[in-house]
């Protein structure tokens, strides 16, 4: 996916109805976010790139070499990626704990799956305004959270601070939650804990290894 040509990109399938993470989020917010937020996000991309050379390359080139490119293809081509990644690592057979090499990861570097949960919370809460919580791995299986703004992800060159390959994404824009909880961006968080589909993000954090 991330090495697909810019040109030959698609909008991709939702996996599940929108109703299907209830109660936790709401059928009208999944609808408006995927087929509305998210299909802007890809509509704007495809046409910020249309006869540029970005067209032609890897996706993944693109994101790494971000800096090179205008705001427009920074900020819908982080959405149209971002966005991929969270429907993926949500599901209504979502919630519980990790198992096998992700769980034993996450207690190697963050002492527990409650102090991860402790640090991925918060990241997402204190992100100031619109932004994502990431958890992200690198390829000798160390872990991390860290937050980005806007659409920004730890695939871009111009994020310092936040890096490696992202296997969890939490989108905190106020468009994720404020229809169910308004401002309540911790109710949101908690719910979100909910829906997280471990099995996927072990098979991420499993790719990111090899
Ligand atoms: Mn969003």
């Amino acid at each position: 996916m991330m090495n697909t040509l810019v040109k030959n990109l698609e909008f991709p399938k939702l996996d599940y109805a929108y109703d299907a993470l209830e109660p936790h989020i709401d059928a009208r917010t999944m609808e408006i976010h995927y087929s509305k937020h998210h299909m802007a996000y890809y509509n704007n991309l495809m046409a910020a790139v249309k006869g540029t050379e970005m067209e032609n390359m890897g996706f993944g080139d693109l994101m790494a070499n971000i800096s090179k490119f205008p705001a427009a293809v920074r900020n819908n081509g982080g959405g149209f990626i971002n966005h991929n990644l969270y429907w993926k690592v949500m599901s209504p057979k979502g919630g519980g704990e990790p198992t096998g090499e992700l769980a034993q990861a996450i207690v190697r570097d963050f002492g527990s799956f409650e102090n991860f949960k402790d640090a991925f919370a918060k990241a997402g809460a204190t992100r100031f305004g619109s932004g994502w919580a990431w958890l992200c791995a690198e390829a000798d299986g160390k872990l991390s959270v860290c937050s980005t703004a806007n659409q920004d992800n730890p695939w871009m060159d111009v994020v310092k601070d936040c890096n490696g390959t992202p296997i969890l994404g939490m989108d905190v824009w106020e468009h994720a939650y404020y229809l169910l909880y308004q401002n309540r961006r911790p109710d949101y968080i908690n719910a979100f804990f909910n829906v997280i589909d471990w099995e996927v993000v072990g098979q991420y954090y499993a790719a990111v290894r090899k």
